[in-house]
């Protein structure tokens, strides 16, 4: 990953303007610059936040556009809405070398995945990982924070942004690849990769908010799946068994388990409970690179190289289906969706391996970091 873009080379952006309406962090110019509000502020500082977050952006060009979905046979019942114009990239965060790529193109990772090497992190490196994981759980708490019938996921998309420009992180899905937003919302059968848009939440939606940050050029990616409202039973099994399927494969976590036995406890969990894993996509290494090695399927008698060191870092991220495990893409070739139209969850961890076991490193603030805890629908109720 390329470190900081010289200022000048930056394009002047709309950001620049966004950024009037967010307290400076530079040279702790600013009192509030140390404390953004947090995801436990009260609720009229949360207020506050969610009405800067939304107000900071509202003056963008309002012109949306759709990808062209004439003729196009959807497997489920959810239906794109209209994509806001891309944000510019925060100021003053060091940018990923992505950021500005005409393409979105992660130049460092095509180079650096070519040696297959899992990089083992350690002291100020490890330190600043931690940094990364411990911010990117405050993004998303924010962001969960704000879910309820009505939100739009082009609102989510705008805080996530507010609260990465009061912490100086750079949202890293923002013109990764070209994806056009700053998170990602997966909204019932849409299994991961959903694009922020107009369409509103429902009640009784399940919806998967996937976060990933950069700070000082390290990567973080954690995602949660939650109930807006009241959900059925069924979606409350999905979700369950979801979490633990990834509960699971963490307790296999530590110096000498192979990356592939992950998929079979993943799998296992899934299949007992009548639920099926997605293939298509796979756990990574995370750390200088958005996304490294290892690879790692969430599917049994896979065929994943590496054995996991003290230092290693990278994600977990099963996604499961209540119906077949197929996915189809949508033609804005970014949201991936059941085959069968049924509904999709998933939930991801960064994970630091130790000399013992595991840390879970975008553990929510005051849990045990060392185990994941006891599935609580609570947690997830919105
Ligand atoms: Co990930």
């Amino acid at each position: 990953m390329e470190p900081e873009e010289p200022e000048a080379k930056r394009p002047r952006s709309r950001s620049r303007e966004v950024a009037a309406d967010v307290p400076a962090t530079a040279n702790g110019s600013n009192d509030q610059a140390d404390k953004p509000p947090g995801p436990d502020c009260s609720d009229e500082e949360f207020q506050d936040f969610v009405a800067r977050s939304l107000r900071s952006t509202e003056h963008l060009p309002a012109e949306a556009t759709q990808p062209d979905f004439q003729g196009y046979k959807f497997t489920g019942s959810v239906r794109p809405g209209s994509v806001s114009p891309q944000m510019s990239p925060p100021e003053g965060c060091c940018l990923p070398d992505y950021a500005l790529h005409p393409k979105g193109l992660p130049r460092s990772e095509f180079l650096r995945s070519r040696t297959k090497t899992i990089p083992v992190l350690e002291g100020e490196d490890l330190a600043k990982m931690r940094q990364v994981c411990s911010l990117g759980r405050d993004v998303l708490d924010l962001a969960a924070r704000f879910l309820r019938p009505g939100v739009t996921g082009d609102e989510i998309d705008r805080v996530v942004y507010a609260a990465c420009c009061d912490r100086r992180l750079f949202p890293s899905p923002l013109n990764y690849m070209g994806f056009p937003k700053s998170v990602c919302v997966s909204v019932n059968e849409v299994i991961c990769h959903g694009i922020p848009d107009s369409r509103p939440l429902e009640e009784g939606d399940i919806v998967n908010l996937d976060v990933s940050v950069c700070f000082q050029g390290f990567h973080a990616d954690l995602n949660e799946t939650f109930f807006v409202g009241q959900c059925d039973e069924e979606s409350h099994h999905l979700v369950k068994t979801t979490y633990n399927a990834l509960k699971a494969a963490s307790e296999l976590i530590r110096p000498g388990t192979m990356y592939r036995q992950l998929g079979a406890a993943i799998e296992k969990e899934a299949s007992s409970h009548g639920c099926s894993v997605v293939t298509a996509f796979c756990g990574h290494g995370v750390g200088r690179l958005f996304h490294g090695p290892p690879d790692i399927p969430h599917f049994k008698k896979n065929k994943a190289v590496g054995v996991m060191k003290p230092g290693h870092v990278f994600t977990v991220e099963p996604m499961l289906n209540l119906g077949v495990s197929k996915e189809r893409l949508w033609p804005d070739g970014w949201t991936a969706v059941t085959k069968d139209g049924k509904r999709s969850a998933q939930f991801e961890h960064s994970f630091l391996v130790t000399e013992d076991g595991f840390e879970v490193l975008s553990a929510r603030r005051g849990f045990d970091r060392t185990s994941m805890p006891e599935y609580t629908a609570d947690f997830f109720q919105r």
